[in-house]
C-alpha cells in the first residue's frame, strides 16, 4: 500500500508529499504522525537545509479526518495525539515552506500556516470551515490567522467558514507567492533551494529570531535577536561570507 506521506529529496531540500487521495489528503493520525517523524528526522540531518510540505495538484489537505473525529468521544478528544502534531511541526528549526495547490482547509490550512512561508498555485483555496461542523479550529488557526491577517479578517473567516482563493490569500499576506497551475511545486522548491544555499546556521538563527516577533514583547524580541546575531558572529560561515564578499567570489558555506 502506498505511504500516506511520500518523501523526496532534491539536493538539500526535503519534500514531504501528503498522499491520501481517497480522502482529499485528510489529516488522519497516521498522516500527521508520519509527517512529523519525517520532518523531525530531516531537522536532525544537516544535509537537509529547507523543507517543503506539499499535497497533490488538486488538494493540499481537506483538514483533519472528519470521519475519525465524528467517532471521537469528548474524553478521547482531550487526550488525542492530534494535539501534539502542530506544536511538533512548529518547533522544527529548519525553514518549512508549504506548497499549496487546491484545497487547504481546516487543519490543512493550519498546517500551511504552521510552515514559515506559503507558495500557492493559482488554484489554491484556503479556509477554516470548522464552524460548519460545530467546532472551531484546533490546530492554531485562530491564533496564526489573526497574527498574519489581523483580528477582523480572521474573525470573518473563522466565524463564516468562507473559503478564499490564492489571490485573496496573497493580498491578505497569507501567501508569499502565487505560481501558475503547473509550476506551484517547482516554485516552492525554488524558494526552498535559495534558502538551502544560504549559511545554514544563520538561516536557523534568522528563523528563530523572526518567530520570536509573534511570541515576545519588542524588547525581549530585540534582546533575543541580539544574542542570535552574536552567535552568528561566532560561526566560520560568517568569516567565509564576509571574506567572499571582499574577495569578490562566491561563498562556500559549510554550516559551521
Ligand atoms: N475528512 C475525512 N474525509 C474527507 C475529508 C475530511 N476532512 N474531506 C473529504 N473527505 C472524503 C469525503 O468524505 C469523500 O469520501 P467518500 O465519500 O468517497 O468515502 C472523499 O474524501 C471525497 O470528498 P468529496 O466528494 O467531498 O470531494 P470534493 O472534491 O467534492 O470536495 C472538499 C472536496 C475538500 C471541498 C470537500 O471534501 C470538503 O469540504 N471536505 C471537508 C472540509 C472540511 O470541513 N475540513 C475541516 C475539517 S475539521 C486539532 C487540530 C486540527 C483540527 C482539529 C483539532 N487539534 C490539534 C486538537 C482540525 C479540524 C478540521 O480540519
Amino acid at each position: 500500500m502506498a505511504e500516506v506521506v511520500v518523501a523526496e529529496r532534491r539536493e538539500h531540500v526535503g519534500i514531504a508529499r501528503l498522499n491520501r487521495p481517497d480522502a482529499r489528503n485528510a489529516l488522519s493520525i497516521e498522516v500527521m504522525e508520519m509527517l512529523c517523524e519525517l520532518v523531525e528526522a530531516w531537522d536532525r540531518d544537516p544535509e537537509v537545509r529547507a523543507i517543503v510540505v506539499a499535497g497533490s495538484d488538486e488538494y493540499f489537505a481537506a483538514g483533519a479526518d472528519i470521519k475519525a473525529m465524528r467517532e471521537r468521544s469528548f474524553q478521547e478528544a482531550l487526550v488525542n495525539p492530534m494535539t501534539s502534531y502542530w506544536p511538533r511541526l512548529a518547533s522544527v528549526s529548519t525553514p518549512m515552506i508549504a506548497a499549496v495547490s487546491g484545497y487547504a482547509l481546516g487543519g490543512g490550512c493550519e498546517l500551511a500556516l504552521t510552515c514559515d512561508m506559503i507558495v500557492a498555485s493559482e488554484t489554491a483555496e484556503f479556509g477554516q470551515p470548522e464552524i460548519m461542523l460545530g467546532i472551531i479550529p484546533g490546530g492554531g488557526g485562530t491564533q496564526r490567522l489573526a497574527r498574519v491577517i489581523g483580528k477582523q479578517r480572521a474573525m470573518e473567516l473563522v466565524l463564516t467558514g468562507r473559503r478564499i482563493d490564492a489571490q485573496e490569500a496573497f493580498r491578505m499576506g497569507i501567501v508569499n507567492r502565487v505560481a501558475k497551475k503547473k509550476e506551484w511545486l517547482d516554485a516552492a522548491v525554488e524558494l526552498a533551494d535559495v534558502i538551502a544555499r544560504r549559511p545554514p546556521l544563520a538561516v536557523r538563527f534568522g528563523k528563530q529570531a523572526v518567530l520570536a516577533a509573534d511570541e515576545t514583547p519588542l524588547k525581549a524580541g530585540l534582546d533575543n535577536e541580539r544574542r542570535l546575531y552574536e552567535l552568528s558572529m561566532g560561526t566560520e560561515d560568517r568569516l567565509e561570507g564576509m571574506s567572499a564578499f571582499i574577495e569578490k567570489r562566491r561563498p562556500d558555506f559549510k554550516g559551521r
